[in-house]
């Protein structure tokens, strides 16, 4: 299999059954980490990893768990890596920001969705799950936090499968940056935006495809179109898994308030309000969080096989 650049290809490690895949032209897909390392309480993360991978197996498809462990770009994980990974206390939450110092000082770090893209990319892997991507934080206008997500999106041909972004976001300038930057927002069978734990929010999504064969065929045209960058997909969370949007309202924002309170900035934003909600909601927004991925997975093996 090839990776690009060239360059890149000493600090890169792909898992045996992902090389195996790729260089047979089977259907591949990626996993971000940070999603384990700061996103979900241990043992919960190391529990949700192997299942989602699991379901992307059983889905037809070969999973691949991009992190980075002690400077090594691993592009797939085997069981124990994944397991000491997610036990992992002090790993570093890795964007394109930080990625290529975590390799040059041999540390280990969860990829966040930009991160994960670029890694995937770089292996030729054409389709990423995740549970909510970065945007645009409220009251970004006074603090300038805005995910790098959002460029990653706009620069890297990856297809990433989401839940929409995360209701902590401003959901709206989001869908506006993401306009701005040329990044397809696509409703997976809804012509409502989803809000991450809740199935609606109140912005329309931007565009609708109902089958995933019709979310690969739209990729390949944006390709052969030579326009570049990836493409967002928005899929709700099952309903009967959904916390309505009402009443996650309630905990964001005494959540948001908290983090205030906390003078709680840049990079540490995310995990904080994240473990805030479960704390609030007494760990049910784990369970939806959970999955949201699990249907993302699901998709995303779709998708993969499309392709
Ligand atoms: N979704 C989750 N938990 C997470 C994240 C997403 O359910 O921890 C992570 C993703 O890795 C995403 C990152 O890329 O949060 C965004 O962080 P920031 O806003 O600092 O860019
Ligand atoms: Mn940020």
């Amino acid at each position: 299999m090839t990776i690009t650049p060239e360059t890149a290809r000493p600090f890169i490690d792909v898992h045996a059954p992902v090389a195996q895949a790729l260089a047979a032209g089977r259907p591949v897909v990626a996993l971000e980490s940070t999603i384990i390392t700061h996103g979900m309480p241990y043992p919960d993360n190391g529990a949700m990893a192997a299942n989602v991978e699991k379901i992307i197996s059983d889905g037809g498809a070969v999973p691949a768990t991009i992190a980075v462990v002690n400077g090594r770009i691993k592009i797939g994980l085997s069981d124990g890596e994944r397991e000491s990974l997610a036990m992992t206390g002090d790993a570093m939450k890795l964007s394109r920001a930080d990625l290529a110092f975590a390799v040059s000082e041999g540390r280990t770090g969860g990829t966040t969705v930009a991160a994960t893209m670029i890694a995937a990319h770089m292996a030729g892997i054409k389709v990423f799950a995740t549970g909510g991507i970065g945007g645009v934080h409220k009251g970004a206008e006074k603090s300038f936090d805005i995910s790098a997500d959002l460029d990653e999106l706009a620069r890297t041909p990856v297809i990433v499968v989401s839940a929409g972004a995360k209701a902590i976001l401003d959901i709206e300038k989001t869908l506006e940056v993401l306009e701005t930057r040329g990044v397809p927002v696509i409703g997976h069978g809804c012509e409502t935006m989803p809000a991450f734990w809740s199935r609606q929010s109140p912005f329309r999504a931007p565009l609708t495809l109902h089958r995933p064969e019709q979310i690969a065929h739209f990729h390949k045209t944006r390709q052969a179109l030579g326009l570049g960058g990836g493409i967002l997909v928005a899929n709700p969370v099952p309903q009967d898994q959904e916390i309505p949007a009402a009443e996650m309202a309630r905990y964001i924002d005494a959540a948001q308030k908290a983090a205030e309170a906390q003078h709680i900035s840049g990079k540490a934003v995310t995990p904080f309000l994240l473990s805030k909600i479960l704390e609030l909601t007494d760990g049910r927004s784990l369970k939806t969080n959970i999955a949201l991925v699990e249907n993302n997975a699901r998709l995303a093996a779709e998708i993969a096989k499309a392709l």
